[in-house]
């Protein structure tokens, strides 16, 4: 992502998540900063690991590695579906974030259906964003009821990054910048700080000598305005091809320098390019980053399974975000609207054409089985309103 300024420090709101764990007092655990001891950043097996071991291993250290996420007939199939984007890319002269030798892909939901299905909807992935960045509404009265809503977390951007030969470090940055979050120190990780999570798959074998993504462990639980970081302090993501690298985006992070235009150890030179797939997510009532109804045809998110759909962002963040002609923008079908919602409910079926009135004026003529008639309502109208909304 591209650093913004961050003028106004404005934390996540607490009171939009659920604790789920009891804040040590301050007096008895020590506040984390620059100068505490790096937590150890654990591995963890893909076939064996819980999503509830990944969720404790990130609360502590801010990142973690998982070994064999994707298999080699999945990485070739996501090369196949990346590699023209990459080549069509060249080098940015629009500041200096990303190294000249760097190219990249975006909006991968719809250039891969692998990227889409692996990676974004990897269940490990899934249980743990969905742990971490769902937010619940537990005080909204509205009336004499008191409606609670949950916010699910959805797709933050997709990103392939390929980094050539000769690149040098990208400077340590938070990824949390791009959603102007400021937050003190804390001395653990509570539910509800994070604005978003990092994923990054290796295409590649990615090392400390070819560019292999590095962090501060940790990093996460300073005071964001403690700085600079220290380069010192990271731990390098070396990957296998097929492996992860999670990452809380309140940690210190950065591709690093690809030193394989120089002589290794043989005194070879064996240039190398560090392939690495990543997406991010973040709550699902904040701005994505990657506009994901730009950079994707709405034809081929039509094409992905609903679950999917609403990750990228066509569902509703509950109660109120996201609406169509306030209604939810893939369950709901409104004749009364031209806006043909976005994502149908179900596949649209050849109705007789009648002569008639503007249907945009006058919807009378229109009849359409999608639309539950007896049921018709809008996300503001409240009658069934806790399990329609909450
Ligand atoms: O390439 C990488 O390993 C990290 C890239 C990154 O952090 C970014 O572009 O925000
Ligand atoms: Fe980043």
């Amino acid at each position: 992502m591209a650093p913004s300024a961050v003028e106004i420090p404005l934390p996540i709101p607490k009171s939009f998540s659920t604790p789920t764990s009891t804040p040590q007092p301050a007096e008895k655990a020590e506040l984390k900063s620059p100068s505490s001891p790096l937590p150890e950043v654990k591995t963890f097996d893909a076939s064996t690991c819980s999503v509830d071991e990944l969720v404790s291993a990130l609360r502590a250290a801010g990142g973690l590695v998982i070994r064999g996420l994707l298999n080699e007939q999945e990485l070739a199939s996501l090369e196949k579906d990346t590699r023209p984007w990459l080549d069509k890319d060249t080098a940015w002269d629009d500041g200096d974030f990303f190294p000249q030798e760097t190219r990249r892909a975006f909006g991968m939901v719809s250039k891969s259906r692998t990227f889409a299905e692996r990676i974004v909807a990897n269940p490990l992935w899934l249980g743990v964003t969905d742990a971490l960045l769902t937010s619940t509404l537990q005080a909204n009265w509205i009336g004499d009821k008191n409606e609670v809503s949950v916010s699910r977390p959805q797709l933050n951007n997709t990103i392939v990054f390929s980094i050539g030969p000769g690149a040098r470090d990208q400077a340590l940055h938070r990824d949390d910048a791009i959603h102007h979050v400021y937050h003190p120190a804390t001395a653990t990780h509570e539910i509800g700080r994070d604005a978003g999570i990092g994923f990054f798959v290796a295409g590649k074998k990615t090392t400390k000598r070819n560019g292999a993504t590095r962090f501060i462990p940790g990093s996460h639980l300073w005071d964001y305005a403690a700085g600079p970081p220290s380069e010192s302090q990271t731990f390098y993501a070396e990957l296998e091809p097929g492996d992860g690298f999670m990452v809380l985006s309140g940690c210190f992070h950065g591709g690093s320098a690809n030193k394989t235009d120089q002589p290794n150890e043989n005194g070879e030179v064996v240039p190398e390019e560090r392939l690495v797939y990543s997406t991010f997510m973040t709550r699902g009532y904040l701005r994505q980053e990657e506009n994901q109804y730009l950079v994707n045809p709405v034809e081929k998110v039509r094409e992905l399974p609903e679950s999917l759909q609403e990750l990228v962002g066509y569902g509703l963040s509950k109660p109120f975000l996201g609406w169509v002609d306030l209604k939810d923008p893939i369950d709901e079908y409104c004749p009364n609207c031209d806006n043909h919602f976005v994502i149908d409910a179900v596949t649209p079926k050849a109705a007789l054409k009648v002569e008639s009135e503007d249907t945009r004026v006058d919807a009378r003529m229109i009849k359409d089985e999608r639309v539950k008639q007896s049921n018709e309502q809008s996300i503001f109208d409240l009658k069934g309103g806790t399990e329609r909304l909450g």
